[in-house]
């Protein structure tokens, strides 16, 4: 049975974009004149919460304020998430969330291989779009045959929602399709819509919970980010290239235990 199809999330998988996240949400605060600050200790527990709005509403609601003064600042949740996401994609298009290691070159050998590609993020097609613009060039959303981004779909990651709507959209059972995730939020919703599930870990991931994973590591590896040391074991050689990826997918597929990585 083999791959026809990759799928990676963005937000820390394709790029280490959530410092940015952080910092256009500061900025945003500013804007809106609110006295909000989120530190990086405090970011990496709000990212437990899918999407920027939602994640606005969750810190709102654990905020020591009165109904009222909660209710009027649920309703500049928009308001406040539309400037951070304009503050955002400034922020990307200076290149400072370049894409993570092996990614390039990952994504090379799939469209060589005839792979279909596809993204299923949790943040907005004008993030996508910006960050792979940015990276790959102004013509680089044609190499996926799906993008579908966080607004598209009711229920956001830990939910399947948005990889069954990426393989409906590619015409594809999940036992052809290969997802790539950096969070616990995104290993579940990837393993829930049956997905062999590879997990690259980002600063702000390390150490979560990703005992579900099919292979977790620190990277895809590349000539200047070579895995090693027991990564480099379960993967067969330095990077996880496509001839890697196949044998672990179809030895999965065949019911053998995966020699699984630890990040
Ligand atoms: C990660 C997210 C997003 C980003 C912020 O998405 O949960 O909410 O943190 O982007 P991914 P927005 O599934 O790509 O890892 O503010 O646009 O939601
Ligand atoms: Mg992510």
């Amino acid at each position: 049975m083999s791959i026809e199809a990759l799928i990676f999330d963005l937000d820390g998988t394709l790029a280490d974009t959530e410092e940015t996240h952080r910092q256009a949400f500061n900025y945003a605060f500013v804007r809106f004149d609110l006295r909000w600050e989120w530190s990086k200790s405090t970011y990496r527990e709000l990212l437990h919460t899918s999407g920027g709005k939602e994640r606005l509403t969750h810190f709102i609601e654990s905020m020591p304020a009165s109904p009222a003064e909660k209710a009027r600042l649920h309703r500049l949740v928009p308001a406040i998430h539309a400037a951070k996401a304009e503050l955002y994609t400034e922020l990307i298009a200076d290149g400072r969330c370049p894409l993570r290691p092996g990614v390039r070159r990952l994504l090379g050998e799939a469209l060589g291989a005839g792979l279909e590609l596809a993204i299923a993020s949790t943040t907005s097609s004008a993030n996508v779009h910006a960050l792979l613009t940015r990276h790959l060039g102004s013509g680089a959303a044609r190499w996926f045959s799906s993008i579908v981004c966080g607004d598209l779909v009711a229920e956001k990651k830990p939910a399947p929602d948005i990889y069954l709507l990426v393989l409906s959209t590619l015409g594809l059972p999940a036992k052809y399709c290969v997802a790539f995730e950096d969070s616990a939020n995104g290993l579940r919703a990837a393993k829930s819509a049956g997905l062999f599930t590879v997990v690259t870990a980002s600063q702000w991931t390390t150490g979560d919970d990703f005992d579900d994973a099919d292979l977790a590591l620190s990277c895809l590896g590349d000539p200047d980010h070579p895995l090693s040391g027991v990564e480099a074991a379960a993967v067969g050689g330095p990077c996880l290239g496509l001839a890697q990826l196949r044998h672990l997918h179809a030895a999965a597929m065949a019911g053998a235990p995966s020699n699984e990585a630890r990040a």
